[in-house]
């Protein structure tokens, strides 16, 4: 039984504000800690400031107090429904973390064994370079990799790190400045397409994938997609004949949100003609009658599973379930500003999600990373474990 939740206003990896909960039951103490995006989707849950959280959550509390906290859908129903549209009237921020925390405490311990997850890994979609309003010099928010060449989870850990030192390598031997941006992606003056050329070079002598996040809606405005450090204005057709050649030119294996996330017809044409992951991160917003719309314009192959997206855990189980029986790729996303709760590690070896997006350096990335070291040692002490099949 729930006897108790506590509120801490914490700091997450950009030093903002945001919650952590921890709820009290006769089995001991679980926390969880709520990330904070930058490049938002507009229909994601709306979040509330902490100050205002702190002011409401003593009485908020009370009517948590005595629920089952291993009956965790419960509680989301009632988080689903006091939380009123969009979770305004107690923020999503405050939602997503009492929900984490519930099915920490229900679960007893290890989220991913609950969730029935042991036997197949998620491949780690790595943020080495970057950009957008994460901070860098182009307007593509993140060039990632995918280490499919990898056997094992702990192998394809390590490639990702290599792969990002192989381009600090590089740079720093060409004596060329670089920085390190929210998501601790490698940020360096140079153009898309230079970028571009250096990652796959690298990647491959990995045996590794390479994508992008192109974040498109935070370079929409007024119907055209502008880049200013190019120079480039592109209406809707420019930009998908910009994205189709990026595919084709660099082979990529994996585009997340080429396009502004109403435009659900240009990743249906996107989907059609490209051999690769097209995967909608703001389009979807991790919400189940957006995926319907998709699903039914053919608009995606692949989804971003964000709980911060969701608002509860339930909410994001939903979605993912659809997801998976069309069969979706399903990636499992990190935020820009995170914190070290390893959560979505769990969440991604749980449901047996194909990626798990939760970047390279850092410490609140590589506490993901270390879960999934973690949880990959213990289980393959017990049996057959193996990377999931996404190719
Ligand atoms: C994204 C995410 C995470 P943010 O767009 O996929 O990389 O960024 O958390 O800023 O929305
Ligand atoms: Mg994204």
């Amino acid at each position: 039984m729930i006897r108790d939740l506590e509120l801490t206003a914490i700091l997450n990896s950009r030093g903002e504000e945001t919650v952590r909960v921890t709820v009290v039951t006769e089995e001991g103490r679980f926390s969880s800690d709520c990330p904070c995006g930058k490049s938002r989707g507009s229909a994601e849950p709306v979040f509330l400031p902490v100050s205002r959280i702190s002011g409401f959550f003593p009485e908020f509390k009370k009517n948590l107090i005595g629920f089952d906290e291993t009956d965790f859908e419960s509680v989301d129903s009632f988080l689903e429904e006091f939380g009123g549209e969009r979770f305004s009237k107690i923020g999503g921020n405050l939602s997503i973390a009492v929900s984490q925390a519930v099915l920490k405490a229900a679960a007893g311990g290890d989220v991913y064994r609950f969730l029935g997850g042991r036997r197949v890994f998620p491949y780690p979609l790595g943020n080495v370079i970057g950009g957008g309003v994460h901070g860098g010099y182009t307007e593509i928010q993140e060039f990632l990799v995918v280490p499919f060449g990898s056997e094992t989870l702990p192998e394809a850990v390590r490639t990702n790190v290599e792969i990002w030192n192989a381009v600090r390598t590089y740079l720093e031997a060409r004596g060329i400045p670089w920085g390190r941006n929210d998501e601790g992606a490698i940020t360096f003056k140079a153009g898309y397409r230079k970028i571009l050329e250096i990652l796959c070079s690298v990647a491959e002598d990995y045996g590794a994938g390479v994508g992008v996040d192109m974040a498109a809606s935070t370079v929409f405005e007024n119907g055209e997609y502008r880049y200013p450090s190019s120079g480039k204005v592109l209406d809707p057709g420019e930009q998908l004949e910009f994205v189709r050649d990026l595919v084709r030119t660099f082979n990529l294996v994996y585009v997340e949100d080429p396009f502004h996330e109403e435009d659900f017809s240009s990743f249906a044409e996107l989907t059609r003609s490209v051999k690769c992951v097209v995967c909608g991160d703001d389009l979807f917003v991790t919400n189940p009658e957006r995926l319907e719309i998709g699903l039914n314009l053919k608009s995606a192959n692949g989804i971003i599973l964000k709980p911060t997206q969701a608002g509860t855990v339930s909410r994001l189980f939903k979605t993912e379930n659809l997801a998976r029986k069309k069969g979706m790729i399903r990636v499992v996303s990190h935020r820009s500003g995170e914190t070290c709760d390893p959560f979505i590690s769990d969440l991604a070896v749980g449901t047996g999600s194909e990626l798990v997006k939760c970047g390279i350096m850092g410490g609140e990335r590589v506490s993901k990373a270390n879960r999934l070291l973690e949880i990959w040692e213990r289980e393959s002490e017990r049996g057959r474990v193996r990377m999931v099949r996404v190719r």
